[in-house]
């Protein structure tokens, strides 16, 4: 058995590091589980399922009853291929939902590329920004973070789903997602963001082809590992039903297993990811992945 003052070569430091402590955040001593409401008519797993607000806020209190720690409400769809909502519209879909579940005393992130959406579900309550884009989408995301002062998820993005896939070139994808990842980060910080309140996350699927997913998946306890001040940064994965795990598990001729089929191995993810390190997972089904997230934590004891 390991000391914490021993950490192995053959694993991250991230696996030795003590709770992550982030204000408005739940602090466990396991990976945390974040339920998705996708108030959108075209998400790629589970688009039209909840677009209407009654649904989406129903669904949000079913993902905490069956055990989220956060609900991520978003009413932008980034799948592949997928063009932009205006404002006005991702307003009035997240909206009602960030309000209510927020009322229900439910930890609210908002999945967001734009600050004034972040903005108003902040002074709604939400307690998180995640941002798909790292900053990159909108200019004032940045000042709005540093003003706000809260958590904030920096993904890994190369630019819109209208043509991200195109933008999946990597010579090295875990060295080149972290310089790019170091790039943003240093931007915030020059911009007033406190560093203590910043997430990594390796954007799965978003300008990554299957292959470019597996090696950061693998290489996970990399990630946070930035040569910027702040690091090692708390890491956020979103494996959860994408496109990678349904070409794994295809049919002998190549059919991709569905969306809705692929939480089993989700829940395999889950427990491979929490096991490395991660602080949370983005899970659109929650009851497995909060026993997985449990599993790993005992797991991590004896290591
Ligand atoms: N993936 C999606 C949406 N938001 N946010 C973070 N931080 N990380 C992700 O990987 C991520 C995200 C797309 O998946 P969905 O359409 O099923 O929500």
């Amino acid at each position: 058995m390991l000391s914490a003052e021993e950490p192995s070569d053959r694993y991250s430091s991230a696996m030795v590091r003590s709770p992550v402590r982030l204000p408005g955040l739940p602090v466990r001593d396991r990976c945390l589980v974040m339920g998705v409401v996708n108030v959108t008519p075209d998400s790629f797993s589970d688009g039209g399922k909840w677009f209407c607000a009654e649904d989406a806020i129903a669904h949000g209190l079913e993902l905490i009853a069956s055990g989220a720690d956060i609900v991520d409400v978003g009413g932008e769809s980034t799948r592949p291929g997928a063009p932009r909502v205006s404002e006005e519209e991702e307003l009035r879909r997240v909206g009602p939902v960030v309000t209510e579940l927020v009322k229900t005393g439910a930890t609210v992130s908002i999945d967001t590329m734009r600050a004034t959406v972040a903005e108003l579900a902040v002074e709604a309550g939400a307690r998180l920004v995640n941002d798909v884009s790292g900053g990159l989408a909108d200019p004032a995301m940045a000042r709005l973070i540093a003003r706000a002062d809260v958590p904030y998820v920096v993904m890994h993005w190369r630019g819109q789903s209208a043509d991200m896939d195109s933008r999946a070139i990597y010579e090295d994808v875990v060295a080149e997602v972290k310089a790019e990842l170091g790039n943003r980060v240093a931007a915030l910080l020059e911009t007033g963001v406190d560093p203590a309140r910043l997430i990594l996350d390796p954007g799965l699927g978003f300008a990554k082809q299957p292959a470019h997913n597996w090696a950061l998946l693998t290489r996970l306890g990399e990630v946070g590992e930035l040569d910027v001040e702040g690091a090692p940064f708390p890491v956020l994965v979103g494996a959860s039903r994408k496109r990678f795990i349904g070409r794994l598990l295809a049919t002998p001729d190549g059919e991709p297993r569905p969306f809705d089929q692929c939480d089993d191995a989700t829940i395999a993810l889950t427990a491979l990811a929490a096991t490395a390190g991660a602080w949370c997972v983005r899970v659109h089904s929650v009851p497995g992945n909060a026993d997985a997230v449990r599993i790993a934590a005992r797991w991590q004891q004896e290591l």
